[in-house]
């Protein structure tokens, strides 16, 4: 017998499974429908020629933080988590975040902007018969905020958050929800992302994984798990998911 993953107490799926028809999706928030990127003309406007890195590291230690909690199993949800990220980025580049400017920021991740693409390719699939969800690290409110202020919260079946199980992605328990919360099998579920490293999770956990590769220079990460099906916005999804 080939062991093909010692150590880890989860079946090595290989490569992706075997496809059969999809009929429902799950889709990653940060990144792939909401633009987290769209704070930092905000961050631009109260701290004058340091928007870009604030945003830039605001976002990587919020990553940090939730992988960090994770393995110290130390939950606390994705607003508190945001919200540390902020304050140890404003500190590392000597920024005055007041409490002013940090619920200011704070409050910009409620109403992120969404991709242009997102919109047309969710109406496109629920027009197919899909089931569709947002299955996030994200607080259940900051979600729902999210997904009401760019109009999608209508072409939604679920708004699954982490929050329930209290551990962050890519823990392969995460990807599990989305069976559960749509009522349909595992491997009838598609799930869509445009973290690379949260599609090699979801690789890793057995779910058909399609990659938004939102630029074009971004490398795949190396983590072992790669996705067969790489898009560059959600509006290529239609024709892939037809010729399942
Ligand atoms: C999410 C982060 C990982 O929405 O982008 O889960």
């Amino acid at each position: 017998m080939q062991i093909t993953n010692p150590g880890s107490l989860i079946p090595d799926p290989g490569s992706q499974p075997a496809t059969g028809a999809i009929n429902a999706l799950a889709f990653d928030a940060y990144g792939t429908l909401f633009d987290v990127f769209s704070v930092t003309s905000l961050c631009e406007q109260m701290f004058p020629g340091n928007g870009t890195t604030l945003a830039t590291m605001w976002r990587a230690k919020q990553l940090q933080y939730t992988l960090l909690r994770s393995m110290m199993d130390r939950y606390k949800d994705f607003w508190q988590v945001t919200q540390d990220g902020l304050v140890y980025a404003a500190r590392a580049l000597k920024l005055d975040l007041d409490v002013g400017k940090r619920t200011r920021l704070m409050d910009a991740y409620m109403t992120l902007a969404t991709f242009p693409d997102v919109k047309p390719g969710l109406q496109q699939l629920k027009a197919m018969g899909l089931r569709l969800a947002v299955l996030s690290n994200g607080e259940p409110r900051m979600l729902e905020s999210a997904a009401r202020t760019a109009g999608i919260a209508d072409l939604l079946d679920a708004v699954i958050s982490v929050d329930e199980i209290q551990v962050f992605k890519p823990s392969p328990r995460v990807y599990e929800l989305a069976a559960t919360h749509l009522h349909v099998s595992r491997g009838s579920i598609g799930f869509v992302t445009s973290n690379n490293w949260d599609a090699q999770g979801a690789v890793s956990a057995g779910l058909t994984t399609f990659w938004i590769q939102r630029a074009a220079a971004e490398p795949a990460e190396e983590l072992g798990y790669p996705p067969a099906h790489v898009v560059r916005l959600l509006t290529d999804l239609p024709n892939i998911i037809r010729s399942f």
